[in-house]
């Protein structure tokens, strides 16, 4: 216990230094499993509980938040805002990619109107307490989820979450000429890693370095650029995160020039994690939660059918699901309290999964191809069930 509560101060003390901009304390340290994200995410347990759904809907109550979208006639969301084929904040203040583009895609649904959207960038250790608080309506945040993210008792996060939108796993990203695509913990033994706080990552990092019997030091800091900026610098010899992120960051980086083609190694081959991201929303809100789930499967089920925003007004009546799922008859969308037409809406002006994700993330050479974001048919686990 005391040797638990020495490394924990150990731990705190590195992750204080790091926020704090200086390097200088790259001591190496054992990492443990206490790390900032237990501590952000449980201290705002309750936040957004203050209320019973009356008065000013959806701003910090339970429930409510439909209505409030639809008065306001703009969708709050909150994305990363930094994280290149997911959500990279414009000059206009807007958002481009695969989160992004689920926020419109809500936007579309509930509005009719997928612009209209505020983006709200938010760093993962601040991004459910922002949403508790109801300072957005929805998280689209490459955000995992967890089971005491989903817990609503002491210690839980107190969130709830819609499908899965993108299939993740965590890795580690080095220089090739020390790493390999099949470097493990041996080969990491000693290291200093770099990340941002208040993620999965944080976690699992160290408990695979743990089993694995490695002695890493573990860096965090705000925003996952400065982990990388860092790791350019020197200062640290990995980042560690999401696959996606790792893979999106070295692509982004070889296309601008920066490093040659292959200076960087995403590895293990095989995750260290398992990450599902997807939309989250505040806990006891189902009217709200459904229609964040259904927007989801409506991009699967349209993927599923061949159904694009090129060609609904042709395909949207192929079979009686999709004329329900588009508005025609049997359609279930106003039982929903959307419109008829909310998900030809989605489609036409944002399009289906594999639009979503061919638009944002295949120019950044991550395919569904062979990956769990494959559909379930081509073995992978993008499913919806019927729309009926
Ligand atoms: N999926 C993990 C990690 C999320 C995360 O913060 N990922 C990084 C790297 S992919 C990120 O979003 N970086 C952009 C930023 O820091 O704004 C979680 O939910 O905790």
């Amino acid at each position: 216990m005391i040797k638990r509560l020495a490394v924990l101060l150990a731990v705190l003390a590195l992750v204080a230094a790091a926020c704090g901009g200086t390097s200088e304390s790259d001591d190496e340290t054992t990492t443990t499993a206490a790390t900032t994200d237990d501590t952000t995410e449980t201290t705002a347990a309750g936040g957004g509980d203050d209320g019973d759904g009356g008065g000013d809907a959806g701003q910090g109550s339970e429930g409510g938040t439909l209505a409030a979208v639809l008065s306001r006639g703009v969708l709050k969301c909150g994305v990363s805002g930094a994280l290149p084929g997911f959500s990279e904040t414009q000059p206009d203040g807007t958002a481009t990619g695969f989160d992004a583009d689920y926020c419109r895609a809500i936007a579309a649904a509930v509005l009719g109107d997928a612009n209209a959207v505020e983006f709200r960038p938010l760093t993962a250790a601040e991004r459910f307490d922002v949403l508790k608080a109801g300072e957005i309506d929805v998280l689209v945040r490459n955000t995992t989820y967890t089971q005491s993210r989903d817990a609503s008792g002491e210690g839980g996060v107190n969130v709830d979450f819609a499908p899965t939108t993108y299939f993740d796993g965590q890795q580690l990203m080095g220089r090739s000429d020390r790493f390999s695509a099949d470097s493990g913990p041996a080969d990491v033994d000693g290291a200093i890693l770099c990340t941002n706080a208040g993620t999965t990552t944080e976690k699992n990092i160290t408990e695979w370095a743990n089993i694995g019997g490695a002695t890493i030091g573990l860096e965090t800091v705000e925003q996952f650029p400065e982990a990388l900026d860092k790791f350019v610098a020197g200062q640290c010899d990995l980042v560690t995160t999401d696959g996606s992120g790792l893979v999106a960051n070295k692509v982004t980086k070889e296309r601008e020039g920066a490093i040659q083609p292959g200076e960087w190694v995403v590895f293990p081959t095989a995750p260290i994690s398992k990450e599902p991201l997807g939309p989250a929303f505040r806990q006891n809100d189902s009217e709200w939660g459904d229609i964040i789930t259904w927007v989801v499967y409506a991009t699967f089920i349209a993927d599923e059918k061949g159904v694009t925003s090129a060609n609904i007004d042709e395909m949207r009546d192929v079979d009686p699901e999709a004329s329900r799922l588009f508005g025609g008859e049997g359609e279930v969308q106003t039982a929903m309290g959307l419109n008829a037409d909310a998900f030809y809406q989605m489609v036409k002006q944002v399009g289906n999964y594999d639009e979503i994700f061919t638009a944002n993330l295949v120019p950044l050479d991550i395919v569904r191809e062979g990956t769990l974001n494959a559909p379930f048919n081509e073995g992978g686990m993008i499913y919806a069930p019927p729309a009926r």
